[in-house]
């Protein structure tokens, strides 16, 4: 099956009113044709943007109905702010916030339910992939396995996976592009275990120190359907290099 590339812009805690600007100036007068570009943003410049060529993305969202929740956002508001996707399950999520994959299959199946598309994170600590392959596979089965027992085969084909090793985030230390294949292939045949189509269908982008010069040779895997991108988002050209290597 040929399966659309996807790049999302994950912004994390950066950015501001003018760079959400020249985001919507740059994407905008460079469609990127036959790849999925979403942006990011923190959820507070999502009316920064305008969106035509590229989709918008929140970072986070709660598993609950609105309500007293002080300080969190729901997917109604997050699709009232022109979302289209919502990351959950990030590892900087599940590190800070004491997120389980429990919470994150919970808040897959909520954004799934506003008709939004949840980008869901998985991926292993540096003594996980240090202790072999038989730990690393077993480590991110036990993430896949919290999303298959809460989402049916048709949810479940609604969803994007990210595989971001916990050991490549921000550390400028990128998976090669032989181990992010062996890994995607392995998601992809975990998923088979539950639907074969649904698994063929998927959507896995990589992340993790994704950068303009080793795009290309991570997009260009049969198993890599593009990426998730930190840092190197913040910049519109860098960015617009890395969405060009998805093509
Ligand atoms: C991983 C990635 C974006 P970076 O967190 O999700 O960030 O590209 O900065 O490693």
């Amino acid at each position: 099956m040929s399966r659309t590339p996807l790049v999302a812009g994950n912004w994390k805690m950066n950015g501001s009113r003018e760079l959400a600007g020249t985001f919507s100036d740059t994407l905008n007068a460079n469609s990127v044709e036959g790849v999925d570009v979403v942006i990011c943003p923190p959820s507070v410049f999502l009316t920064s943007f305008e969106a035509s060529a590229f989709a918008l993305g929140g970072q986070d969202v709660s598993a609950l109905d609105n309500g007293a929740h002080t300080g969190d956002v729901s997917t109604g508001m997050l699709a009232e702010c022109g979302c289209d996707y919502v990351i959950v399950g990030h590892s900087e999520r599940r590190q800070d916030h004491g997120e389980s994959s429990e919470l994150v299959a919970q808040k897959a199946a909520r954004v799934l339910s506003a008709n939004l598309t949840p980008i869901v994170c998985i991926g292993e600590p540096l003594d996980v992939r240090e202790a072999g392959e038989s730990a690393l596979q077993e480590y991110l089965g036990k993430q896949l396995a919290a999303l298959t027992k809460q989402l049916s085969p048709q949810d479940l084909s609604g969803c994007v996976i990210a595989y971001e090793p916990i050991w490549a985030i921000g550390t400028g230390k990128t998976a090669s592009p032989e181990q992010a294949q062996n890994v995607h292939a392995y998601i992809r045949a975990t998923l088979a275990e539950t639907d074969e189509a649904v698994a063929d269908g998927m959507r896995i982008l990589y992340g993790g120190s994704v950068k303009a010069d080793n795009a290309e040779a991570l997009f260009s895997q049969p198993d890599v359907d593009g990426g998730l991108i930190g840092g190197a988002s913040l910049k519109a050209d860098d960015f617009m290099t890395i969405c060009q290597a998805a093509k």
